[in-house]
């Protein structure tokens, strides 16, 4: 079957809070996205305060300027660009006037040539705030849905087809919720209704919830995917590891799929050509040889390599509970042959394995060809390097205290101590706890052997 046929949309939103993209990144973005598969781009920075705290004032003529570049560049990749507002942290839904200004905000959108819009609710109240809207509406769906349908009303009747995309307040979950349910049943099914899955970053995506979710809302969902986005909570995080978990079938069931970027937009190509991979082939999808072939693409065949070493270090995530596969292989395989084989050359393995680490560490930040991606992962790729030192100084002591060094052995435990301080002390999850768990676990066996 051909790609275009699996998921009708397939974008990317760019919804994350944190600095948005600059114009060069987005544009970037655009041009990518229309290479790879993609047809839809959504504006939609958490922190751009036009669309959200003061969605009611116009954006300044500069922005403007930018958004109509942002707006050809799309045409030109063949990538629909979707203008979205969130008006609903201080929108007071009974009030006609506010109405006619978020009317009028996507009216002089519509006029520069925007074709399609979304209104998005995520991240407001669960309840009715205004005094004006309790006693209007008994519900926060009936009033979304009278919003809703009041703009769908008058965008229908513009000179040219419009689209509208909604994103509901209760954007998680089954389906049947109450919340949900009503403002689904109100809604017509023209209308595509954003849903992140069972959880606002579900690890797995199936599609049987899917096809719940479409009973209970009468709305086939609009998957918004919070992968590979790293924000709040998870901003210690790098999310460059593939797509994983979303069900082969899932494109009977759902409007089509939309990622979640991080703002490091450079990195975030990596999961998203995983994406675009499973876009194309959702039931011949192989999360790890899409992988492979994105890294290479995005940092270039000289340098995949080295990436792909990094990167099996910074899995961890919703996605993902298997932190460094290959260094927790390595420590099994090293125990093995310190306890019951060839000390020596466990110990020599070991020795190679910290100085490769250091050695794929310094590459990166020295070396790799492409600079943005090597800016973008830098702070993870120095808690790496820090984490190879660590790894030297274990090293280093357990040869001296095996040997009967005991001066040179407590030396390199004081440089143990000291890197792994200094390593600690960085934010960033990189090896998530095997290297500590490794440490720990040799410095017992010391304390128990003396
Ligand atoms: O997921 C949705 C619909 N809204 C927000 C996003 O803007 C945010 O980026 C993600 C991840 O933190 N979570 C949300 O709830």
């Amino acid at each position: 079957m051909h790609n275009r046929e699996f998921f009708p949309v397939r974008g990317v939103i760019e919804g994350y809070y944190g600095t948005p993209w600059t114009n060069a990144e987005r544009l970037d973005m655009i041009r990518f996205l229309g290479r790879h598969g993609f047809n839809t781009y959504y504006y939609s920075p958490k922190d751009d305060p036009y669309l959200r705290e003061r969605w009611q004032e116009p954006h300044p003529p500069e922005a403007l300027e930018q958004m109509e570049g942002w707006m050809a560049c799309a045409r030109e990749s063949g990538v629909r660009f979707v203008y979205c507002l969130s008006p609903g942290l201080n929108m007071e839904y009974a009030d006609d006037s506010h109405v006619s200004r978020l009317l009028a905000k996507y009216r002089s959108m519509y006029e520069r040539g925007v074709r399609h819009f979304a209104l998005l609710f995520d991240d407001i109240p669960l309840a009715l705030m205004h005094p004006a809207d309790v006693s209007r509406y008994r519900t926060l769906a009936q009033a979304h849905a009278e919003v809703v349908l009041k703009l769908h009303e008058v965008i229908d009747g513009w000179e040219e087809r419009v689209e509208l995309t909604v994103c509901p307040t209760q954007y998680h979950g089954m389906g049947d919720e109450p919340y949900i349910t009503e403002l689904g049943q109100r809604l017509p099914e023209s209308i595509d209704l954003f849903w992140t899955g069972r959880f606002v970053c579900s690890p797995f995506l199936p599609e049987a919830d899917a096809r719940f979710f479409a009973e209970r809302t009468g709305h086939k969902p609009l998957i918004w995917d919070n992968y590979p986005v790293n924000d709040l909570a998870m901003a210690d995080e790098l999310h460059i590891g593939p797509l994983r978990h979303r069900d082969p079938g899932l494109w009977r069931h759902v409007a089509g799929y939309v990622a979640n970027p991080m703002a490091r937009a450079e990195s975030s190509k990596i999961p998203l050509l995983t994406a675009a991979a499973y876009l194309r082939d959702p039931e011949g999808y192989d999360p790890a040889l899409a992988w492979a072939k994105a890294v290479e693409e995005v940092a270039g065949p000289e340098d995949a390599a080295a990436v792909l070493r990094f990167a099996d270090n910074v899995q961890g995530s919703f996605l993902n509970e298997t932190e460094s596969p290959a260094l927790l292989e390595a420590f099994l395989q090293f125990r093995f042959q310190f306890l019951y084989g060839d000390r020596q050359a466990g110990l020599r393995m070991l020795g190679r394995l910290f100085a490769d680490m250091e050695e794929t560490a310094l590459h990166l930040m020295e070396r790799m060809r492409n600079r943005k991606l090597a800016a973008e992962i830098g702070g993870w790729v120095e808690k790496y390097r820090h984490w190879a030192k660590v790894g030297q100084s274990v090293t280093a002591m357990i040869e001296a205290g095996t040997s009967g060094r005991t001066l040179t052995a407590a030396y390199h435990l004081f440089r143990l101590k000291r890197w792994m301080k200094r390593t600690e002390r960085l934010p960033q999850k990189v090896c998530g706890n095997v290297m500590k768990l490794f440490v720990e676990a040799v410095l017992l066996e010391l304390k128990q052997t003396r």
